[in-house]
């Protein structure tokens, strides 16, 4: 296969030709934790790294193998690591590439997990971690110092869809000498592709939308052969020992060949439902990059293919108003994670964040009404319904 065939085409068919193995069309399916050497010679050639071969499941698989060649294609890197989720992934990236007394650079607006690993985590290990409104790239030129090594951020980031350039933070991070690491799982390859525009590392939850079905927690880092290979053997192998699970690697197998046509569906409703928001009046703000009005309009069509399936809006009615909508809903799921079949919502006030004080989580830019939904793929006309009968007022009596 070649880099020349189509998106949908390579996420079907890279890197596998069924004649080499019996003719199944599916790839085989390699549990297996040990493998066996044909002679003590041959095994020391593999372990000396002179011959190739796998040792030992935490280190590689043939199944992970094939999953890992076509994300790396698929994403334009030169190589591929699954992982056992997508924090599985984001701590192996750090504790491979840091020391202490180095500072990384991070956007204000993170996964929660990922910002508690940073906080919590890297700092508790000497590591600097600054935060800085990457939506402008001027502030990272501002916030560099020598001891910068990393540059790291999610476009759209995780809850509010603020979007990052990643050109413009790659050109002033790499001129400082930092590299860059891009959290693309809301975005996918199929939108977004960091490296092309100058991302060092590209990482995934797969357990969002490269799985697409939400069965399974997994991870996956892209990169050049070599910085993916030291976090093979130092982050993945040793410090985190996050390895993916072959028949998880099977199932994110399957969820690709679907990965184009699913998001093509996922981004044509979420649109739909983005504009339908936008016009109800129980809504104060909608935040989806297709919409004309969203801030960075213009940044969206260019680094974007298509406005992806995420969408984060505010209620006029605050707390209480998110409260009732969560509890009117009948098919949408109340649920974290994302980019499943099923649409998911969440309130973070009264879920993820219902602990934190109103203060709190002003302070971390989530206000009392912000609701995030995943735009699923059931018949967008069905979640319209759900979301009409959810928004009523009161007083409004709710069809049966
Ligand atoms: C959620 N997210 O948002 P694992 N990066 C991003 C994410 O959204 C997540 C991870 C990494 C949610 C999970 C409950 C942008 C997760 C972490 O969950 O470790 O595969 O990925 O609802």
């Amino acid at each position: 296969m070649t880099q020349s065939q189509g998106f949908a085409t390579r996420a079907i068919h890279l890197g596998y030709n069924p004649m080499e193995h019996e003719g199944a069309l599916t790839p085989p399916l390699h549990l297996t934790s040990t493998f066996a050497f044909e002679t003590a010679e041959a095994g020391g050639e593999i372990f000396a790294g002179d011959r190739p071969g796998h040792i030992y499941s935490r280190i590689s698989n043939p199944t992970l193998d094939l999953l890992e060649r076509r994300v790396a294609d698929l994403e334009g890197a030169e190589a591929g690591l699954a992982l056992a989720s997508g924090m599985g992934a984001i701590t192996a990236i750090f504790w491979t590439l840091l020391s202490p007394g180095d500072e990384v650079i991070v956007d204000k607006t993170l996964y929660g997990c990922t910002f508690a690993f940073m906080h919590h985590g890297l700092r508790k290990f000497g590591i600097t971690i600054t935060h800085v409104d990457l939506t402008n790239p001027d502030n990272l030129t501002a916030a560099m110092t020598e001891r910068t090594r990393l540059v790291y951020f999610e476009t759209p980031a995780n809850p509010n869809m603020r979007l990052v350039d990643i050109s413009a933070v790659a050109a002033i991070a790499h001129a400082g000498g930092a590299q860059v690491v891009v959290d693309n799982t809301y975005a996918t390859p199929y939108l977004t592709t960091p490296i092309a525009l100058g991302a060092d590392l590209v990482l995934h939850s797969a357990t969002k939308y490269l799985g697409g079905h939400g069965d399974l927690v997994a991870g996956v880092v892209v990169g050049r052969a070599e910085a993916v290979s030291e976090i093979r053997l130092v982050g993945m192998k040793d410090m985190t020992g996050a390895v993916m699970a072959p028949f998880n690697a099977m199932l994110i197998l399957r969820g690709l060949k679907t990965l184009a046509l699913r998001m093509e569906r996922h981004c044509a409703s979420a649109r739909v439902v983005a504009e339908w928001l936008e016009a109800h009046p129980e809504v104060a703000k909608v935040h989806y990059p297709g919409l004309a009005g969203f801030g960075q309009y213009a940044l969206a069509r260019r680094q974007m293919a298509l406005p992806g399936a995420m969408i984060a809006f505010e209620l006029k009615g605050g707390l209480e108003a998110g409260r009732r909508m969560m509890n009117g809903l009948r098919m949408i799921a109340r649920a974290v994670s994302l980019g499943d079949a099923e649409t998911l919502i969440q309130h973070p006030a009264s879920m993820t964040h219902s602990t934190y004080t109103p203060e709190e989580r002003a302070k971390h830019g989530i206000g009392d009404g912000l609701i995030r939904l995943s735009v699923g793929l059931e018949d967008v006309a069905d979640i319209l319904n759900d979301l009409d009968d959810a928004l009523a007022p009161p007083h409004v009596m709710r069809s049966a």
